[in-house]
């Protein structure tokens, strides 16, 4: 019979999010407490989002807000408000001295010029679902400020590539609420408990399966992709593959995480380098993709390798079940 770890012991499934960041820490013994505390103020502005998502349609804040973002998109009100949740989160929590959102042109400094830490988001994901109460997605990416403590942040700290990483996550809105995230050392995954108003470890330790039989495409965009997807596409149908695909990047990511499965989005005319973004969407989710066993590829190389050029560069992506992702960029 397998006997359980200490540290299996230590942090059984059950206890709050709270609870296991303070046991996350506690392994290292010169740890500040500065991450466990942007970690948690992360963990609140998704609890305030919920909140706002759950309650869409009885106030004004479903539809179109009549603007648009730094990419040209239109602006859902509740990407906005989203957006103000997380930043004032972030401020608020005093560990962060900038950020970068999908919402915003420029990076927003916190005023908090002591702070450690970076933060990169997309506050709210997946918007076009939104109205439809479909799920979305709030995803984020942390790193260590490059830049001298006490000054402003700058660019540099933002363009350090994947890999400088030192936490990434998301939180999905679905049929529950979840937050996923790793520190590097794992990815796992925390359900809200509405009755308590807390984060509870329920995923844990997750493994990506290495194989899989769902994939997930834009397939109406079938012709404008390059050949060797148009070719991974049709072995999929011949293998009698599950085609699933919501268009909210979060869901469509958590679900072949949790199953094994594959998620594409190529290149397209439209969107000759793709159209999710590099530093907010395909960055975090690799490396969640790689610390649960699953990869995460722009068809040249690893997501996490791709160095960065700019804030809201994009990048085609083919992330999940390690050999699904094989698949497609072996050809
Ligand atoms: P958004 O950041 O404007 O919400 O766009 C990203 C979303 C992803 O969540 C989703 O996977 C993809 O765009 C869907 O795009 P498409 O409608 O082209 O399939
Ligand atoms: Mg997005």
């Amino acid at each position: 019979m397998a006997t359980k770890t200490e540290q299996e012991l230590a942090v059984p499934v059950g206890v709050t999010l709270d609870r296991f960041i303070m046991h996350s820490q506690s392994a290292f013994p010169y740890a500040t407490g500065e991450l466990s505390q942007l970690l948690r103020d992360i963990a609140l502005a998704g609890k305030i989002i919920n909140r706002e998502i759950n309650r869409a349609g009885l106030i004004d804040i479903v539809g179109g807000n009549g603007t648009e973002n730094v990419q040209g998109e239109n602006q859902q009100k509740l990407d906005i408000i989203a957006n103000i949740r997380f930043i004032r989160a972030l401020k608020n929590g005093g560990e962060v001295c900038a950020i970068l959102s999908e919402e915003e042109e420029d990076i927003i400094h916190t005023g908090n010029n002591h702070g450690k830490y970076v933060v990169a988001m997309d506050p709210l994901d997946g918007s076009s679902n939104i109205d439809v109460n479909v799920s979305i997605g709030s995803i984020f990416s942390i790193y260590r400020r490059v830049t001298p403590i006490n000054g402003p942040a700058s660019i540099s700290d933002f363009l350090q590539g994947g890999r400088k990483q030192i936490a990434a996550g998301y939180i999905i809105y679905g049929s529950s609420t979840m937050l996923v995230y790793s520190t590097g050392d794992g990815v796992n995954g925390f359900t809200f408990d509405h009755s308590l108003g807390e984060f509870i470890l329920s995923h844990k330790n997750i493994g990506t399966p290495s194989h899989g039989s769902i994939y997930s495409v834009n397939e109406g965009h079938y012709h404008s992709y390059p050949k060797f997807v148009q070719k991974y596409i049709e072995q999929c149908k011949s293998k009698s593959f599950s085609a699933r695909y919501i268009g909210s990047l979060v869901g469509d990511f958590h679900r072949n995480m949790l199953k094994g499965g594959i998620y594409l989005y190529p290149s397209t005319n439209k969107d000759p380098k793709g159209k999710l973004r590099l530093l907010y969407e395909c960055y975090p989710l690799a490396f969640i993709a790689e610390k649960s066993g699953g990869k995460a590829h722009d068809g040249f190389g690893s997501i996490l390798d791709i160095v960065p050029q700019s804030f809201h560069q994009r990048s085609p992506i083919y992330i999940g079940s390690a050999d699904l992702v094989d698949d497609v960029v072996t050809g």
